[in-house]
């Protein structure tokens, strides 16, 4: 157990044959720990999610979660939005994520009755009535051919003035500022408690799971689709979250 009561990330801790990182229940049960040392920023990230839901979310409107794991934007967002009338959408394809994200809920009356918790390829979703639309560290998962028709499917079941919200690992053009900002991120996960070898096998594991693009890439790409306004809110090594409008 870690200080803040979740279990300890050790699961690439001892040397492992190779095979590419799942979703499943092991990493379920200790991705609080996991992501909380593993992505820069990421409480600030949740919680800004929160001010930004409060400020975009739409009477009788949505707010989807794409890829939600255990939650944490899911409750930012329900925490702060104050719309008598709205609907939190939390959808993951693991069903450990949605079994644990339901056990949370069911202790947190006061949000779980505008959360619906659907367990689904975020690719079958149907998406309709979304003033805010959350991709916190999903997209990278989801295979570059399909990337333009999920965000032209958001783009279509997105209200006028709603927002969406990407945050993904970055790779850079610059191949000096890519270099370092790979070898600033390992240093950041030694600084969280990573040994060496847990951090290279983590790599290996993700390096045919999650596929990076740039901030370039991203940006004509929701600009072809029709999104408006699009730039990077927030940034630290190769870790950023960006926003474009409808
Ligand atoms: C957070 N947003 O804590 N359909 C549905 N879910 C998917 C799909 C898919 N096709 N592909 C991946 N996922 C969260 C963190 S983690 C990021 C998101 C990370 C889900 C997958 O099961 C996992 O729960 C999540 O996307 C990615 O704010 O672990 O780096």
């Amino acid at each position: 157990m870690t200080k803040s009561g979740s279990n300890k990330d050790r699961l690439f801790a001892e040397k492992m044959l190779p095979g590419d990182f799942v979703f499943d229940d092991q990493v379920a049960n200790v991705f609080d720990d996991m992501i909380n040392r593993s992505v820069p920023g990421y409480s600030t990230i949740i919680a800004m999610i929160g001010v930004l839901a409060e400020r975009y979310c739409q009477e009788q409107s949505k707010i989807y979660d794409l890829g939600c794991s255990l939650g944490a934007a899911t409750m930012a967002a329900a925490d702060r939005v104050s719309c008598a009338d709205y609907s939190v959408v939390a959808v993951d394809n693991s069903a450990a994520m949605i079994q644990r994200l339901e056990t949370r809920l069911a202790t947190l009356p006061a949000i779980s009755s505008h959360i619906q918790c659907r367990c689904e390829d975020l690719l079958d979703s149907e998406i309709s009535d979304a003033s805010v639309v959350v991709l916190n560290f999903t997209l990278q998962f989801v295979p570059l051919a399909e990337r333009a028709s999920l965000l032209e499917k958001i783009f279509q079941g997105m209200k006028p003035g709603g927002v969406l919200i990407i945050s993904e690992k970055i790779v850079f053009p610059d191949e000096k500022l890519d270099k370092l900002f790979i070898e600033m991120y390992h240093s950041f996960k030694e600084n969280m408690g990573y040994s060496k070898l847990e951090i290279s096998q983590k790599r290996a594991a993700l390096e045919n799971v999650l596929l990076p693009e740039s901030i370039a890439a991203h940006r004509q790409r929701l600009k072809q689709i029709g999104f408006h306004s699009f730039d990077v809110w927030f940034q630290c090594f190769n870790f950023a979250s960006m926003l474009a409008f409808k």
